[in-house]
């Protein structure tokens, strides 16, 4: 029987497991990145491994997300991170050098490779034949140390891209469609790998903004084969000795298969709050639009900038709207200054921002209140750009730049024949950004600012598990709505203390102040519990504020994974009927929790209301272990023992 790309890659990776769907596998991780506002925790985290120098082929550090510098704990963070990735190995991408994912696609990506990123986007790397997943920071350091990571295998959906895009249509509407068909939770548990004929006539940078938002489905990762396309673009990049092709057989096996004839598809928007509220741009009728903003991961590449220049050349945008363009990296922005496409954004009035994530986490470009924003984003979830308020809907870099001149959301067909930019021959490769780690390392100092505090550690599990509900939400709650980002939030990601007082405020304003009057508690919660964002601070800030245990209805896979990491047990409800029984304040206890977390099936008693719920406790040995000690530093260090 074939194998499928994802297959072939697994396989040549297997440290631990049978590749059997669902059981736990452990593979070997060759590269590693993380970035600035989850990066200082990872680096705290290997730090406290005590291991020298990386163990990866190769691990970069970018910043990118904390880049708004209103006070010094944002720069005081970077040194930090700069010096630590100078003593143990690590390359570092220096501010103003770009976006995580898209430095690492032009730079650093290998196809055929293994990437693991402390960013939910990491799959961007799929698009070029890696197999790239984003995890909590704790994962990345372990595997920064030459630990393997452990994920459940995933079922291999396949994705039959038939035909081809008709004018205007492009790589953001194929995944929008994607969401529209299997919205938010129709990916967990998953690996998207796209095939057939339309594969061909998609770039590699059109092929990453498809894996970039398969985070938006909760897959563990999307991936592209590795092909000719693949072969020209790292010759592009001067990198044609790290091709080689990875293809499924012509006889792969698949769990699942989903099917897109490419030629169908009409140019879409998400809608507010939600990446999966999909329509057709052509249902929106006067939509009035006060802010539109092009880049981040999803969206930034040489190709899109280059189309949005074309499309504002020699116009000027609406005047009831302000345009912002944040270049995805430092070759993207250079390159577009070079050939006139940066005069024509300039001249149209677009605000040029940094090459970094910019508005897409909130850092800086706030909308008014209740302004309609239009960006080529990823998320769209409430209170996310800054504003609470705010509508936010996802579109192409295309809609967007054509909305941003008509003043409402409007459909690029209207501009008659299609604009064509070719991939270029050949990309402006200067690596100068990137600072290389000193050899030995031993000379240097770590310099850490003050707003660095050590972070919360796990308790070994107790064998009464008690406490108070102290919330209970509904379902798709975001790692924003737990752990809310914001210019104002982000630079303390190296603080859990400050940023617990934020913890889950945006649904339960009091959740912090009853946590503490409470000496910590139960979060009860609907499905897809912690969806979004890598953040290990939505485990970092309940864990401070002594959360024991998560009872959902399910969970977002790299959330799930941070709460057992950091040792706070998540429960999922056998009968969802349990979830309307509860209340908040009821006193809920787990008896025998130390035998109870061996089975898969774990009673937690409800003592207010006289009440019994069977839980599943979904999880693996290994999982069980790390509840059982205190989370996964505690587990090494017993295993040391
Ligand atoms: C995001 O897009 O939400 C972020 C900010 O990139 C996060 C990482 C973080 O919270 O620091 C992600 O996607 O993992
Ligand atoms: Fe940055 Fe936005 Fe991409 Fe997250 S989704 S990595 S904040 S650009």
């Amino acid at each position: 029987m074939g194998l499928n790309a994802s297959q072939k890659i697994i396989k040549k990776h297997l440290v631990k497991g049978n590749m059997k769907q669902g059981e736990e596998i452990a593979i070997k991780i060759d590269r590693t990145l993380t970035q600035d506002s989850t990066g200082t925790m990872a680096y705290l985290q290997f730090e406290a491994l005590g291991i020298d120098r990386v163990k990866t082929k190769r691990s970069v550090a970018y910043i990118d997300h904390n880049i708004l510098q209103s006070g010094p704990e944002n720069a005081d963070d970077h040194l930090y991170i700069q010096t630590v990735a100078k003593k143990h190995g690590i390359y570092f991408s220096r501010p103003g050098n770009g976006i995580c994912h898209q430095v690492n696609l032009e730079r650093f990506s290998v196809p055929g490779d293994t990437l693991l990123g402390s960013d939910s986007h990491t799959p961007t790397g799929g698009g070029i034949g890696m197999l790239a997943i984003g995890a909590g920071g704790l994962d990345v350091a372990v595997a920064m140390g030459g630990g393997e990571y452990y994920i459940n295998m995933p079922k291999i959906v396949k994705v039959n891209l038939k035909g081809k895009l008709s004018p205007w249509v492009t790589a953001k509407d194929i995944i929008l469609e994607m969401l529209r068909r299997l919205t938010v939770k129709g990916g967990v548990g998953k690996i998207f790998e796209y095939v057939g004929e339309g594969v061909k006539t998609l770039s590699v940078p059109e092929r990453a903004t498809i894996t970039n938002m398969g985070a938006e489905l909760g897959a563990t990762t999307s991936i592209f084969p590795s092909d000719d396309v693949v072969r020209e673009f790292l010759k592009a990049q001067g990198r044609e000795e790290d091709f080689s092709y990875v293809q499924p057989d012509e006889d792969a096996v698949y769990d699942e298969e989903v099917e897109i004839d490419l030629s169908t598809l009409e140019p879409m928007v998400a809608c507010p709050h939600s990446p999966d509220k999909v329509v057709k741009v052509s249902e929106l009728k006067n939509v009035k639009v006060n802010q539109v903003c092009i880049g981040s991961c999803t969206n930034s590449s040489y190709v899109d900038m280059m189309k949005v220049a074309h499309i504002l050349d020699g116009k000027t945008v609406n005047e009831k709207v302000s345009l912002t363009i944040s270049p995805g990296s430092k070759q993207v922005l250079n390159m577009i200054a070079k050939n006139g496409g940066l005069a024509s954004m300039v001249e149209a009035g677009a605000r040029i921002l940094e090459s970094a994530c910019g508005p897409c986490i909130g850092m800086g470009q706030s909308p008014s209140t209740d302004a309609v924003s239009l960006r080529t984003f990823n998320r769209n979830f409430e209170g996310r750009s800054g504003t609470k308020s705010a509508m936010v809907y996802l579109v192409s870099p295309e809609i967007a730049a054509y909305s941003a001149l008509k003043g409402h959301i409007a459909d690029p067909r209207e501009l008659g024949d299609s604009i064509s930019i070719g991939m270029p021959k050949e990309f402006l490769i200067k690596d100068n950004m990137i600072v290389s780690p000193d050899e030995t390392g031993e000379d240097i100092k770590v310099v850490r600012g003050p707003n660095i505090k050590p972070f919360p550690k796990a308790k070994p599990c107790q064998d009464i598990t008690s406490g108070k509900v102290l919330t209970k939400v509904g379902d798709n709650i975001t790692t924003d709505h737990i752990m809310p980002s914001n210019a104002k939030l982000l630079p303390y990601r190296s603080n859990i203390p400050h940023l617990a007082e934020y913890c889950l405020t945006p649904c339960d304003e009091d959740f912090p102040k009853k946590a503490k009057e409470n000496g910590g508690g139960i979060i009860v919660a609907g499905s897809n519990y912690g969806q979004g964002s890598s953040r290990e601070h939505a485990a970092l800030a309940p864990l401070y504020l002594g959360v024991k245990a998560v009872l959902a209805k399910s969970f977002a896979r790299i959330h799930k994974a941070n709460l057992i990491n950091n040792g706070i047990i998540p429960l999922v409800f056998k009968d969802e009927a349990d979830y309307e029984n509860i209340d908040v304040m009821d006193e809920l206890v787990i008896e025998n929790t130390l035998e109870q977390i061996k089975k898969d099936v774990i009673v937690v008693k409800n003592k207010t209301k006289g009440k019994e719920y069977t839980m599943s406790f979904e999880v693996t040995d290994r999982q069980r272990d790390m509840i059982k000690f205190g989370g996964l530093l505690n587990m090494m260090k017993e295993n040391r023992a």
